[in-house]
């Protein structure tokens, strides 16, 4: 049903022509006759003395990872070649990285969804970009936010989005649910709804978020979720050692009309860690999805960040992801 490529991981550090360790979390589009990729790269600050260490559990005190914006190109969305150095870091007294960006062509021109850590929160953003060297912010969400996935075209003459802010004293620590919200001209945000909750996903008991942006079928959005189990009695483990949550893609269908109304959702998870590069990285058991391309023949690929170590992609066809969601509500 749903098939990891042969090929996976499909980019990792070591096909990185600058420095590079950790190569995840990717935003993924089809842009004038290619593939094209935004990878998530940190690199590891002592180079590949610290970086051995690091693998070896010896964990350095100080912040160890540098975070850069990478950039890929493909003929088949399968093998990649990445430019010769990063496109987008963003560094200053205020700001101190871009993150997990993902990629929507909008009005024929890319759009970058993004993190960004600030000393003054966690904010999600949208730039638009016309050669992935230039990135021109639109928007900025206030503190905390991020997980930002655009739909790709206006819906009822508005542009739309899902995002997940992050209610730390409304509904305590970690428990994080799915919003969507809209706009004029991607600038301004507003009319917000609650989409999906914690609670509403069974395979969930930590925090939900938007994962790849979602895809038009004839039936509905078709969209990925990540999905966190928490077990303080059970460290999952990894290179960072202490780590105790295990990340699931989910999957639900939105009403095309209006994307805040959930009509699906599948009550297991799409995708759970099972291949070693899942099991086994810097966070062991995380799956995290950032980009979802719909073929002409029906193939869907999906690409998600493994153990916030590698980029993979797993394939479905259209029809039996359609399936998968049982109606809700
Ligand atoms: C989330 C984000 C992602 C990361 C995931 C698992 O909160 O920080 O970038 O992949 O945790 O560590």
């Amino acid at each position: 049903m749903i098939l990891r490529h042969p090929s996976n991981p499909i980019l990792q550090a070591s096909d990185i022509p600058y420095d590079a360790s950790l190569i995840f979390n990717a935003g993924v589009a089809k842009y004038q006759g290619r593939y094209v990729m935004l990878f998530r790269n940190d690199a590891c600050k002592g180079g590949e003395a610290s970086w051995r260490e690091l693998r070896e559990g010896k964990r350095p005190s100080a912040e160890p990872f540098e975070t850069s914006i990478g950039f890929a190109t493909s003929q088949d969305g399968i093998h990649w070649e990445a430019a010769p150095a990063p496109c987008w870091k963003v560094k200053s007294d205020e700001i101190q990285r871009v993150y997990d960006p993902r990629l929507t062509i909008l009005d024929g021109v890319p759009h970058v969804c993004f993190a960004m850590d600030t000393r003054h929160g966690i904010r999600g953003g949208i730039a638009r970009t016309e050669d992935f060297a230039n990135f021109e912010i639109l928007s900025l969400s206030t503190p905390d936010n991020r997980n930002m996935v655009l739909f790709p075209e206006k819906i009822r003459g508005r542009y739309f989005r899902l995002e997940r802010p992050f209610t730390v004293y409304s509904r305590g620590a970690d428990r994080f649910d799915l919003w969507c919200g809209s706009s004029p001209d991607l600038r301004y945000w507003g009319d917000h709804e609650l989409v999906l909750a914690v609670e509403n996903v069974p395979f969930a008991n930590d925090k939900i978020g938007p994962a790849a942006p979602p895809i038009k079928t004839a039936k509905g959005w078709l969209a990925t979720f990540h999905s966190v189990w928490l077990d303080r009695e059970k460290n999952l483990g990894g290179w960072e050692r202490s780590w105790f949550k295990r990340y699931d893609a989910g999957l639900m269908l939105l009403d095309l009309e209006n994307p805040s109304r959930v009509i699906g959702m599948s009550r297991k998870p799409l995708l759970s860690a099972e291949a070693p590069y899942e099991r086994n990285g810097f966070r062991n058991d995380v799956i995290f999805p950032g980009g979802m391309i719909l073929e002409e023949s029906g193939e869907v690929k999906i690409y998600y960040g493994a153990a916030d170590t590698v980029e993979a992609l797993a394939t479905a066809h259209v029809d039996d992801l359609l399936a998968l969601c049982e109606p809700v509500g």
